[in-house]
């Protein structure tokens, strides 16, 4: 199922070339680096990442908006703008066309990133962490647009799971509604970013890449629009134990809630704070499960494309 490409897409010359061969490509987002990792860190992350996919054989596809145009593929230069520029909209889905006809530079959420990783006709997408239904949804109706795409848009996302600055049981709950296969890799458990454990049981378990690209292409092959969650827990000797890493986030929550940081802030803000309580720790669990996963999306990549 190759589409072509949308013409509004400025792809880069690499980047088309493997898709026109139908060559494997990870899409790969970018508000991790502009929102998610404080500088230089995250343009180290970045690179590191694209690295990581063209060792096993892969195009990477960092996907962002600059100047208003849809960037399908960064040069490092522009890595290095994302990474280090004050001025770069967080882009979900809603926010895709106010950037874009305003000429701006947008840093796109696992939501907007699949919309135009599906848009470039790329299945497979590496990133850290999903977005989900925050604790109190109950109250504010904060339920991220990550998992709304996920009903509706092919593409396949590997993260580490969700943390537990979210309600993982109703973010699991919100994925079967909407009809998502969430494969746990190689874990009977849903990992929760920083741990291994959730204390939630995976929905589904694989082991192989060669299982994830069999079901990617089951699901779209049956014409069941929509994406598939493979939870890659963080390797045991990066990972930081729930109860530890719990009582942070508690306190980030906390800080949060007195400071009155709501809607599409409060992702941002609860990343940079628990990198502070934990004095840097939790930025290099990040950074090593974002590698982990970057390992394993291309291997599915390399696995989809046959
Ligand atoms: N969770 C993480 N790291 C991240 C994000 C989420 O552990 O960087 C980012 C992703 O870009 C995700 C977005 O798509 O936050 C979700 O934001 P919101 O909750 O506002 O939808
Ligand atoms: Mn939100």
């Amino acid at each position: 199922m190759s589409t072509p490409p949308h013409p509004a897409l400025q792809i880069a010359p690499e980047v088309a070339e493997a898709l026109a061969a139908g060559g494997p490509v990870v899409a790969l987002e970018s508000t991790i680096i502009s929102h998610g990792m404080p500088y230089p860190q995250n343009v180290a992350m970045a690179t590191e990442v694209e690295g990581i996919v063209r060792e096993h054989g892969v195009v990477p596809a960092t996907i962002a908006i600059l100047d208003g145009r849809l960037c399908i593929g960064l040069s490092p230069d522009q890595l290095e703008l994302l990474a280090s520029d004050g001025n770069v909209t967080k882009v979900s889905v809603r926010d895709l066309p106010y950037v874009v006809a305003r000429g701006q530079h947008g840093a796109t959420t696992v939501a907007a990133t699949m919309r135009l990783a599906a848009m470039a006709g790329i299945r497979t997408f590496v990133t850290g962490g999903l977005g989900g239904v925050h604790r109190g949804a109950q109250q504010t109706f904060d339920v991220s647009a990550d998992l709304t795409e996920l009903g509706q848009t092919s593409v396949a996302v590997v993260s580490a799971g969700v943390k537990s600055i979210l309600d993982i049981g109703l973010t699991l709950e919100t994925l079967e509604t909407l009809g998502v296969p969430v494969l746990a890799f190689g874990s009977d458990e849903f990992p929760s970013f920083y741990s291994r454990s959730s204390g939630h049981a995976a929905p589904m378990r694989v082991d192989t890449a060669a299982e994830v690209a069999a079901v990617m292409r089951t699901k779209w092959d049956l014409g069941i629009e929509g994406g598939v969650v493979i939870a890659n827990p963080i390797p045991a000797e990066d990972e930081i134990p729930a109860d530890e890493i719990g009582a942070i986030i508690d306190q980030a929550l906390g800080d949060m809630d007195a400071l009155g940081i709501r809607g599409k802030d409060a992702t941002p803000y609860l990343l940079g704070r628990i990198i502070e309580i934990t004095g840097g720790a939790s930025l290099t669990a990040n950074i090593a499960l974002v590698r982990h996963n970057a390992r394993l999306g291309a291997a599915i990549a390399v696995e989809y494309a046959g």
